[in-house]
């Protein structure tokens, strides 16, 4: 029996693409500062000579998908991390952004071999939106770290 399991410090081989987009930048600005805060502190280099990481913007989280699939064919990164924020409003925009972000980036994920962290934040309010980009916790954290255990996990099964 194998049991095949990412580790968070095996980063020194990673290249990282962050895909994120600018509507309410107020918020995924903040989830961008936790994912590198993260990132930096597991050995990630991220200062803005790093050959390791590369942050791409997009307009919103509907084109999440498209970007995070043109940096996962590049052959240059092992994982892409995604990074929006779309907050309820009284139309049902916000179902056909969640509905295509979230599809097209698990495609993008499954059809590359390359794992795309879902790191797209869906909340009724902008409060809500803030206390998870940190005011209470930063999930930009988490979804670096998920990006990491993905990261090492894939280079295990490939080698
Ligand atoms: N994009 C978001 O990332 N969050 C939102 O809350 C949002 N709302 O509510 O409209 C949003 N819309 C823009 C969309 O992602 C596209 O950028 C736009 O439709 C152009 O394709």
């Amino acid at each position: 029996m194998a049991i095949i399991e990412g580790r968070f410090t095996d980063a020194s081989g990673l290249r990282i693409g962050i895909v994120v987009a600018r509507f309410n930048d107020l918020v995924t600005n903040k989830l961008l500062s936790g994912c590198l805060d993260c990132l930096q502190r597991h050995g990630i280099d991220t200062a803005e000579t790093s050959d390791q990481l590369d942050i791409a913007w997009v307009p919103g989280s509907f084109e999440l998908p498209m970007i995070a699939q043109s940096l996962a064919r590049s052959g240059q990164f092992q994982v892409i991390i995604t990074l929006g924020a779309v907050i309820r409003g009284d139309t049902p925009h916000f179902d056909v952004v969640v509905a295509e972000a979230s599809k097209g980036i698990a495609t993008v994920s499954r059809e590359t071999g390359i794992p795309v962290i879902f790191g797209v934040l869906t909340t009724d309010t902008m409060q809500q939106a803030l206390e998870r980009a940190g005011i209470k916790s930063n999930l930009g954290w988490s979804y670096a770290l998920q990006a990491l255990e993905m990261g090492s996990l894939m280079a295990k099964i490939n080698s």
